[in-house]
């Protein structure tokens, strides 16, 4: 791809671009090629106005990076962001139809704010850009782009999972949007899982044909649809290990847990995390082996996530119940079993955290990869490395069978595992661990972000660029 051409990257909220000790893989990533390219770097402000995606666009230019960001209105927010990406597509495509919201006016908000964003959009675009749009929250922006008459090269990325053709045909308007992401010329996916749900869902829904190298055809129209495992900043992650701060962390569980052995669950509060799960899990583990109660102690960080969605506040009072009934059952007047943080940690923090843990809970019915699994490993310390317990429904599952692998619905399995985990010799925790970060550091954000770039460069979509849906 010519270095001269620009990258434009879409994505709902924008930065940060320098690290301060904040960002997570993407932003990593992503803030790595656009300084490298030089680029644009367009999104929501995270602010409601009045006039919302009709304002005027905030434009911030940091070395040869530019920072585009519009506001959206109350309406816009509440139809495209609350409504339908995160209480339709959010528990649709974690494969959770029981919590799914089907509502008509957000889903018409939601295609609106994708042909304002691409409208908008459109006004800073070159011919030549290479754009790439992410995640389920613009399904339908490069069909919008097209239909703006934008001709250069559009690759998506979806971080999160697609789910099998049979529950995704339940979306009302589910052909529209499959429709509408062939307009884009690179579709890419964390699992191989995701590309295979997608590919049978246009073959049998769309008479879809499958063609060689990842190609997929939809009446004359043909894209590319890959695999890309997103990856961690494995080295700069491994440094923040060894901060400070980090130190002072660790320091601090360890002492605060006296003589138990600390397990940590680092996760946004979303029920596709399997949090709940995990601790019946743990809390069968004091059932199971009394001889682990006062010596263990779980520490669940988990920040408050999307907290004006009910599903969300549902899940809030259920964590805490569950959390009191486990310490209320075990707890002795020096020893509390279950310790949670709902505020954040900075990420030299966490890092401290995961390297002062005994064992990682990364539990999830259904996640597109999960990066603290990725963290976990690299902020080990070869002396003493911890365990990594990792559901089979993680994305990471795929690069990190060397962990402890768990079915999140299966109590006793976890907490046999948990149990399992607790007892490992310094030796095969020393093998299994160099084994996951040997992979951790061979596919890092950046390698992500490269191979996603060089693979929309070698597309070569054939059908014409015109917009699919009209
Ligand atoms: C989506 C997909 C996919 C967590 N607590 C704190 C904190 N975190 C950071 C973690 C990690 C990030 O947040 C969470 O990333 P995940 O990958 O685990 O999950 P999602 O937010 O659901 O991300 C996921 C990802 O996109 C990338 O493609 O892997 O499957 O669902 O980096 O460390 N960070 C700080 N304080 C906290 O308390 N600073």
């Amino acid at each position: 791809m010519s270095e001269k051409q620009r990258l434009v990257v879409v994505s709902n909220r924008v930065g940060p671009l320098s690290d301060e000790g904040k960002a997570g893989g993407l932003a990593v990533g992503l803030a790595d090629a656009l300084r490298r390219r030089g680029g644009l770097w367009f999104g929501w402000s995270g602010e409601t106005t009045k006039d919302g995606t009709a304002g005027e666009a905030s434009r911030e230019t940091v070395g040869e990076v530019e920072l585009v960001t519009i506001d959206m209105t109350e309406e816009e927010l509440a139809g495209f962001y609350l409504g339908y990406a995160n209480r339709a597509l959010w528990p649709l495509l974690h494969y959770r139809l029981d919590l799914v919201h089907f509502d008509r006016e957000a889903d018409r908000v939601y295609r609106a704010v994708n042909a304002r964003v691409a409208e908008r959009l459109k006004q800073f675009l070159r011919d030549d850009d290479i754009v790439w749009v992410h995640d389920y929250h613009f399904f339908y922006l490069g069909n919008e782009l097209r239909k703006q008459g934008f001709t250069g090269r559009l690759g998506f990325f979806l971080h999160i999972p697609f789910s099998p053709p049979e529950m995704f045909a339940a979306l009302p308007g589910a052909n529209d949007m499959v429709r509408a992401m062939l307009a884009y010329d690179l579709v890419g996916f964390q699992t191989a899982t995701d590309r295979r749900n997608f590919a049978n869902y246009a073959k049998h829904e769309l008479d879809g044909q499958k063609q060689p190298d990842d190609r997929i055809r939809v009446g004359n129209r043909t894209i590319t649809a890959k695999v890309f495992p997103i990856g961690i900043d494995a080295e700069g992650f491994a440094e923040f290990a060894r901060s400070g701060e980090a130190e002072e962390h660790a320091a601090m569980l360890r002492s605060n847990v006296g003589r138990s052995l600390p397990i940590v669950g680092v996760d946004r509060l979303d029920y596709s995390k399997g949090i709940i799960e995990r601790l019946l899990g743990f809390e069968r583990l004091l059932e199971q082996y009394p001889d682990r109660v006062g010596g263990v102690q779980f520490l669940q960080v988990a920040p408050l996530s999307r907290s004006e969605v009910e599903e969300y506040v549902d899940l809030r009072g259920e964590f805490e119940g569950l959390v009191g009934r486990i310490n209320g059952r075990f707890a002795t007047l020096d020893w509390t079993p279950v310790h949670i943080m709902t505020t954040g940690l900075t990420r030299r923090a966490l890092a401290g955290i995961y390297r002062a843990a005994r064992v990682c809970m990364v539990t999830p019915l259904r996640d597109g990869m999960n990066l603290v699994a990725k963290e976990f490993v690299a902020a080990q310390d070869e002396a003493d490395p911890g365990v990594l317990v990792l559901s089979r429904f993680a994305g990471a599952r795929a690069e990190l069978g060397e962990a402890l692998i768990v079915n999140p619905y299966a109590t006793d399995h976890v907490a046999n595992a948990i149990e399992r985990a607790l007892r490992m010799s310094l030796e095969e925790r020393q093998r299994r661990w160099r084994a996951m970060r040997d992979k951790v550091f061979a596919n890092t954000a950046a390698d992500w972000c490269r191979a996603f770039l060089d693979a929309l460069e070698a597309a070569e979509p054939d059908g014409g660029v015109e917009a699919l849906l009209p």
